[in-house]
């Protein structure tokens, strides 16, 4: 009978807690560093489409992820309080919800398929023949090694990889809410409140808000400026400036001052190459994004789960080959997400409404779970 294979995965945030589970559930032994003494996520409302919901189908994390997340019925864009679109989206599947539910329902998968997850292990080193170090000094050799350790990746800088990072003008502090439809609904009686609401200002003074109910409770708020805006990018928010600008937001902006919040530019991260020997690279440590078609978590997710199965389709002695084949086949894709969100982000051009239709909509309709998918692209 053929040996267990042994998968050390560094990073337990979304693209590691995939990796792991379609891993385990593959047959590997899986065990996942993660530096951070506690397992949670920061941050705070995520959307997620087709190409992550699918993932997380085959892993058998949907029905807890659907026990709280809503699809809205529309995906509205203002441009100073003029509604430029209603996009209702159809035939695409997306849903909202909050990145410590998304977190919490993939801990639960990883931990009923056999994962071992490790806090306060922070790796320091790995090599391309499958060792793995971690600080207290400990290495293990692996068949397999994932850097899904974020854009800081450990896994990444320790092998060598050539990093370019591009940064935009713009960035966002985000924050989690109660959802104050009532309050809201009294300000604005005609708006749709379940409604994603994209609210654009360019001219004068480039602020936007993005507003993404995450269920019946809660609601995922990104205030986005320009880095150079001081005011602007102030944390925590100045309420003054915000409500002057988004008045029919009041109750939720009041919420949102009270949070300290953390401001963060828009950056694109690519590296040279996603696979070094038996080591390769998954989520922001390969391809961080800007996030304007929310996509980062998304191709994060297909892409460990993709690893995972090519890894495991793979003798040992086929391993390198096998990561670098994963790579050509997968990479194009978020190649092609990362420059169009990087596109949208510097142009700022999703305030024009109606964008999501044709190239922008690639990812989120991609199935990573279709053998068939590539011979059908
Ligand atoms: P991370 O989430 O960064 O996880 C990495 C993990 O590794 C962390 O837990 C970290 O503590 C751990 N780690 C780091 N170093 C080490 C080490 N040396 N040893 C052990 N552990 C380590 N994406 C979407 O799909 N939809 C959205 O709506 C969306 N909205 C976004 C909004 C904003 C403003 C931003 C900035 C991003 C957004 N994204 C969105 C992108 C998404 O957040 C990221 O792409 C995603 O979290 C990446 O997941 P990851 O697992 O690769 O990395
Ligand atoms: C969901 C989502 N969409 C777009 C952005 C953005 O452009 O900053 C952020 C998001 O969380």
């Amino acid at each position: 009978m053929a040996e267990t294979r042994r998968a050390e995965i560094s990073g337990a945030g979304f693209a590691g807690l995939v990796a792991a589970t379609a891993l385990a559930q593959r047959g590997w032994q899986v065990r996942v560093h993660e530096k951070g003494e506690t397992l949670r996520t920061e941050g705070a409302g995520i959307v997620l489409w087709g190409n992550s919901l699918q993932v997380l189908d085959d892993i058998g994390a949907t029905h807890d992820i659907m026990s709280n997340s809503m699809t809205p019925p529309a995906y509205e864009t203002r441009m100073d309080n003029v509604i430029q679109s209603q996009e209702t989206l159809d035939g695409i599947r997306w849903r909202t919800m909050t990145r410590g539910h998304l977190f919490n329902s993939l801990l639960l998968a990883a931990r009923e398929a056999g994962v071992e997850v490790k806090p306060g292990s922070r790796v320091v080193s790995a090599t391309a023949d499958g060792v793995l170090t971690t600080a207290d000094g400990a290495s293990t050799k692996a068949d397999l090694i994932v850097g899904a350790d974020g854009v800081g990746s450990a896994v990444r800088d320790s092998l060598g990889f050539e990093v370019r990072r591009e940064r935009s003008r713009d960035g966002i502090t985000r924050f989690l809410v109660p959802r104050r439809k009532a309050e809201l609904s009294a300000l604005e009686p005609d708006t749709e409140w379940d409604n994603v609401i994209d609210f654009w200002n360019l001219d004068p003074r480039v602020l936007r808000v993005l507003y993404t109910p995450a269920n019946d409770e809660e609601l995922y708020i990104a205030l986005m400026a320009p880095a150079a805006d001081a005011e602007g990018s102030r944390v925590p928010i100045d309420l003054d400036l915000w409500t002057s600008i988004f008045p029919q937001l009041a109750p939720v902006l009041q919420d949102a001052a009270r949070i300290q919040g953390r401001y963060y530019g828009y950056q694109t991260t690519r590296v040279d190459s996603w696979t070094r020997g038996v080591a390769a690279l998954v989520g922001d440590a390969a391809h961080a994004m800007c996030p304007a078609l929310a996509q980062g978590a998304g191709c994060a997710m297909q892409n460990a789960y993709t690893l995972a199965v090519a890894a495991t389709a793979a003798s040992d002695d086929e391993l390198p080959a096998a990561l670098a084949g994963w790579e050509r086949l997968e990479r194009p894709y978020t190649d092609r997400c990362q420059d169009r969100s990087q596109e949208y982000a510097d142009t700022r051009a999703m305030s024009q409404g109606n964008q999501f239709t044709g190239e922008s909509v690639e990812t989120a309709l991609y199935e990573p779970t279709d053998p068939h998918r590539h011979e059908k692209a």
